[in-house]
């Protein structure tokens, strides 16, 4: 085993012999034996009007940090993935001895360049994923995949994969701006509400992760069972999109960011489903009331629910034991503020744009990404609680729980930290940026908006690609650089796109231009 593709990573080994996220070397292993079946099988495929998207979507998904850690899934994956290949072509994949991601190119910064590319595709998958299951698809994302699957496999000089690597942050832009079609199709645009945090005396189900579908299907089943239902986590945006909200039972959001589940699935007392990542090695003391779904696994006594005819869930077993169960524990109570995704911003673009007009906004802090478990993560709640009355924070994705719940005061009406929802809806934060240099006539580099942006998995990876697509510069990242980056590419990072790794909380400000 040999794994270094998020922040938490071992440095400068990468995780070797045990994952700190608690992948074991066996499936790590298996992992990396299913990207190279699928670069194999997409090669087979490639041309065919019938190429299995969904299959290698489910695949390159579940390799993401924190989503699949059973083995005996993987070799079922890798199976269909040569079956796949053999199907094609009728002939069956020659894979090598070594299928370990330094096998991708014995040049380091090649190799580096291939692995920023594989986990972009990771992230665009992901999102892809999610869109598929709520039946939009785009042709454009799935030419794409296959081509950046047969790249990791085949030999290109460093300006091919970077020219593909940009092409990666491109096609992000298209997957998100797909997802939330899809989304805001279904559920409606996301409205300024507030997601109550605190309890209710019903028992109650716990649903985390990003699928909204998921979620949906969920809250139609529990419909007139007495049972209530509380997000977690990248759930907690659900709480603002009106089809949802139609859900009396839908009770509010319960915890915090994904590391801080084993506390807070402990405490909720009913089943937990976890629908995407991030999920933790369970405890034993709520080991039984974890569910997985979708290309989420846990082996071991952990259950699983497939998806049936249509995509359709049967979650009846997890209905049934939360009536048994006794009502959440309180944890906190009060309420936060959420739904600033594009269509709600966009609404109050006047009060915005007068706000920056007269002074009362002097700065927009992007702050989005990823939260983790690292202690020296405590940068991104003090850099939040030290900027000045005038910055506005735009977040999305679960580095809010650093800051949402903080007393920031607003400005004339406006929070300071404006949550746009998900990972993915990072869409919005693009959208709000371009319309806001639109307003005023300038490029994004020329708003007085700074970007700080915190990662951990690889959907923040296809993130950051898909930012420095849009040109955007001087763009901060931490709390550490990728391991997977080599010298040589972080120096191109570094000097064509300004990017930058995280120092002190003052320094950092004054860096980007916030006094
Ligand atoms: Fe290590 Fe991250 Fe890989 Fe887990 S996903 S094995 S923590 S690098
Ligand atoms: Fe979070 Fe895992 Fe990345 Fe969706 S839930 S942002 S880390």
């Amino acid at each position: 085993m040999k794994c270094r593709q998020c922040e938490e990573t071992r440095k400068g080994t990468g995780c070797v012999k045990v994952g700190f996220c608690g992948k074991s070397a066996e499936t790590a292993d298996l992992q990396d034996h299913l990207i190279h079946s699928l670069s194999c099988a997409a090669k087979a495929v490639s041309g065919k009007d019938d190429r299995n998207m969904g299959h290698i979507c489910e695949s390159l998904f579940s390799t993401l940090t924190n989503v699949n850690f059973d083995p005996r899934y993987f070799e079922r994956m890798i199976n269909r993935s040569k079956m796949m290949a053999l199907d094609a072509k009728g002939e069956e994949c020659r894979l090598g001895s070594d299928i370990s991601m330094d096998s991708l190119d014995s040049d380091p910064d090649l190799r580096s360049l291939k692995e920023l590319l594989l986990y972009g595709m990771k992230g665009i998958a992901a999102y892809y994923h999610h869109a598929m299951v709520l039946g939009h698809t785009d042709k454009e994302i799935e030419d794409f995949l296959i081509k950046g699957l047969i790249a990791l496999r085949e030999r290109k000089d460093a300006d091919e994969l970077v020219s593909i690597v940009l092409e990666c942050g491109k096609t992000g832009i298209t997957a998100m701006a797909l997802l939330d079609k899809a989304n805001t199709g279904r559920y409606g645009h996301p409205e300024v509400s507030e997601a109550r945090i605190g309890v209710r005396g019903n028992p109650g189900i716990l649903i985390s992760g990003h699928d909204l579908r998921d979620l949906e299907e969920l809250l139609e089943q529990t419909k007139g069972t007495g049972v209530d239902v509380y997000t977690h986590g990248e759930m907690l945006p659900a709480n603002a999109y009106p089809f949802f909200k139609r859900y009396d039972h839908l009770a509010g959001n319960y915890g915090n960011a994904w590391h801080e589940q084993t506390r807070d699935f402990e405490r909720f007392n009913g089943p937990v489903l976890m629908t995407t990542n991030c999920l933790v090695p369970p405890r034993p003391s709520y080991k039984e009331r974890l569910f997985t779904t979708g290309p989420v696994g846990w082996y071991d006594g952990v259950k699983h629910i497939p998806a049936g005819t249509e995509g359709k869930k049967d979650f009846s077993e997890i209905v049934n034991m939360a009536r048994t169960c006794k009502p959440p524990r309180p944890l906190e109570d009060g309420v936060l503020t959420i739904g600033f995704a594009h269509n709600a911003v966009l609404g109050i673009a006047d009060t915005v744009v007068n706000a920056v007009r007269s002074g009362a906004i002097k700065r927009f802090v992007v702050m989005a990404g990823c939260d983790g478990r690292e202690s020296d993560r405590s940068y991104y709640s003090e850099f939040a609680s030290s900027l000045p009355d005038d910055a506005v924070i735009l977040t999305a994705g679960c580095a809010k729980y650093r800051y949402n719940k903080m007393p920031l005061k607003g400005i004339g009406g406006i929070p300071r930290v404006l949550d746009a929802g998900q990972c993915n809806d990072c869409y919005s934060l693009v959208v709000i940026a371009q319309k806001l240099a639109e307003v005023f006539g300038c490029g994004v580099n020329d708003l007085p908006i700074s970007f700080n942006i915190s990662w951990y998995e690889q959907k923040a990876c296809l993130v950051l690609l898909s930012l420095l697509y849009l040109g955007i510069k001087d763009i901060m990242l931490g709390p550490r650089l990728p391991e997977f980056i080599s010298p040589n590419i972080l120096d191109v990072l570094v000097g064509n796109f300004g990017i930058k790794g995280i120092s002190t909380v003052d320094a950092d400000k004054r860096i980007l231009h916030i006094s």
